[in-house]
């Protein structure tokens, strides 16, 4: 948020799988970071439930990345090995708040706690137009973790901030912080989970306290971690902690202990599980933008002392894994792509961060900084395929492409053709506006009389002075002829619509390691497929998006698990099937 940098002082500021063991499967993953890719997380609240499994709480950044206004919604996550994260949904939407302001968004950092059978979500949200002095911290409860809550109020009496936390004593007591732009404070809550009891007071003894409050207790000493005011040369935030033998201070500071990530914001909940101790944080190394932040995690080390080891930062995953987390497999018809980069002299540059398109293995992405608002030879382009074709008859180009910066790019497509000397004989560009989700863009022409091939090329345009860097994902990229006497390397066009959904039996199976997964739907819907393992733990999505009636094929592939028994599951409206897969090496 820019209004962050101006003032400081501004108030901030399973699936149960029933299968039969039939082989020890082993996982092989590490975990990595960011943990979620698929969507844009912040805030993390971690906690570990009754039923073993850990969840988090994290808000939700929308794009376009132009501060936190947009924010209107959570969804939570859990797991039950820090590898694989299941997506258990969205529990609250600012549309469901009834005291909340008309304009929506500003679904802040929230935090969730469990008593007797109910689990209360804390969120902070304004309740008018004028945001920043008409924050609340409301309350949505259920009797699930990840589901069914529903809006009982808002914490009457408090003063306008933001960034609530509750902590639970272990002789029962639960305390409530929140805090930001420079005041902390906490207080007892009353049996109700939805009033303070008493009077809220100043954690006193915090040094350059911004937001983001976390109490925990370890060993009899209370932790109270934060997010400072910026205050590194980067104007980035860190994590400080301060700590108490009591759980309202006061604070004795005790430094910082996480640097700054590459994100503006910095944000984190501390948790044991499963005997280690976790920080969970977000960063913004999949966009590049303060405002589309990702949620991360890495061990936390306590000294014999009982102060805090400095958080080692784990690399972010691989691109290659983060192409595969938003739309898995580069299925191209079309062979033999080159990429440019940007010659510096334009003072751009472009990074194609891909493992092996020309075996059509990944998706493809493409990085500019800036985008620029000419054509000229840079980005994707398969100039070197020969796809033949027949003259006069008539082709369909097409891609399916994304931005996470939407709405401010335009995707550049060029199809052309060439006659038997390789000259350019014809070609036509079309330029469309990108969002944050995949489309198919396409392109048709009819072949020139002397047409003999064609090729296509894909551009990422940005408007000059409207943003300052631009990503576009590319996948399942196809040259469609209209004949059923198509050439070489051009695919059929396909007319015949199927009659109902269905998920066929993957191919080849047994399999090792890839396998095609085809799937029919008889009218538009969000498709969603996924693999799990025979314990009902998700191993990839392979489809979660909005398709258009037809058949569909895409790939699984298992060169990072080993051997056994695994499920595709796809859903799309009241349809649901599942397949086993058996993967043998
Ligand atoms: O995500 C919105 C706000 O940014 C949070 O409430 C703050 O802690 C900061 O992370």
């Amino acid at each position: 948020m820019t209004m962050f940098k101006q003032n400081k002082n501004l108030l901030i500021i399973g699936l149960s799988f029933c299968a039969v063991l039939i082989l020890s499967i082993r996982v092989c993953f590490a975990q990595q970071n960011p943990i979620i890719t698929g969507m844009f997380l912040a805030d993390p609240s971690a906690h570990v439930w009754k039923d073993g499994r850990l969840y988090i709480y994290p808000s939700h950044d929308i794009a376009p990345p132009r501060g936190c206004d947009l924010m209107d919604k959570y969804h939570v996550f859990s797991t039950d090995d820090m590898i694989h994260w299941v997506d258990n949904g969205e529990i609250l939407n600012a549309s469901q708040v009834p005291w909340g302001r008309k304009e929506g968004g500003f679904m802040w950092a929230p935090d969730c706690a469990y008593k007797n059978g109910i689990y209360y979500f804390y969120f902070p949200h304004p309740s008018g137009t004028d945001w920043n002095s008409t924050w609340k911290i409301g309350v949505a409860t259920s009797t699930s973790p990840d589901s069914g809550f529903k809006c009982q109020g808002y914490i009457p009496g408090l003063e306008s901030l933001i960034d609530p936390q509750v902590f639970q004593d272990d002789d029962g007591q639960y305390y409530f912080y929140y805090g930001g732009g420079g005041i902390c404070k906490g207080g007892k809550l009353k049996d109700n989970m939805m009033e303070i009891d008493g009077t809220m007071q100043n954690m006193v003894g915090l040094v350059d306290f911004h937001e983001a409050t976390w109490v925990f207790k370890r060993n009899g000493i209370y932790y109270l971690t934060y997010a400072d005011n910026h205050s590194d040369a980067t104007g980035d935030n860190r994590m400080c902690y301060a700590i108490s033998t009591n759980p309202l201070g006061p604070w004795t500071y005790k430094g910082v202990y996480m640097d700054p990530t590459d994100s503006y914001t910095t944000h984190g909940s501390v948790v044991e599980y499963k005997g280690q101790w976790y920080q969970f944080y977000h960063n913004s190394s999949v966009s590049h933008y303060d405002w589309l932040r990702s949620v991360c995690v890495d061990k936390l080390y306590f000294n014999p002392d009982g102060t805090i080891q400095k958080i080692v930062q784990t690399k972010s995953i691989p691109p290659a894994d983060i192409l595969n987390s938003y739309n898995g497999d580069f299925e191209s018809d079309l062979d033999s792509w080159r990429f440019f980069e940007v010659p510096d002299s334009l003072g751009s540059t472009a990074t194609v961060e891909t493992t092996n398109v020309v075996q059509g293995r990944e998706a493809v992405k493409l990085t500019f900084v800036p985008p620029d608002s000419t054509l000229s030879d840079r980005a994707l382009d398969n100039w070197d395929t020969n796809v033949g074709v027949n003259a006069g008859e008539k082709y369909t180009a097409s891609v399916q492409a994304m931005t996470t910066t939407s709405g401010t790019l335009k995707l550049s497509i060029t199809f052309g053709f060439f006659d038997n000397n390789r000259n350019v004989i014809s070609e036509i560009t079309k330029d469309s506006t990108l969002t944050s989700r995949y489309q198919t863009f396409s392109v048709e022409d009819a072949a020139p009389a002397n047409a003999s091939s064609c090729w296509i090329a894909f551009r990422l345009k940005g408007e000059n002075g409207k943003l300052g860097a631009g990503t576009l994902f590319l996948d399942d990229a196809k040259i469609v002829g209209s004949s059923d006497t198509t050439a070489t390397g051009v695919s059929k066009q396909k007319t015949e619509l199927p009659s109902g959904y269905k998920l066929e039996q993957n191919y080849p199976n047994p399999f090792n390691p890839t396998t095609t997964v085809s799937y029919s739907i008889p009218k538009a819907s969000f498709v969603t497929i996924k693999v799990y393992d025979f314990l009902g733990r998700e191993i990839e999505t392979l489809v979660n998006e909005e398709k258009s009636a037809g058949n569909y094929k895409t790939e699984f592939d298992g060169s990072k698990i080993t051997s056994g028994i695994y499920f595709d599951n796809m859903k799309a409206g009241n349809f649901v099937e599942t397949k086993k897969l058996i993967l043998l090496k």
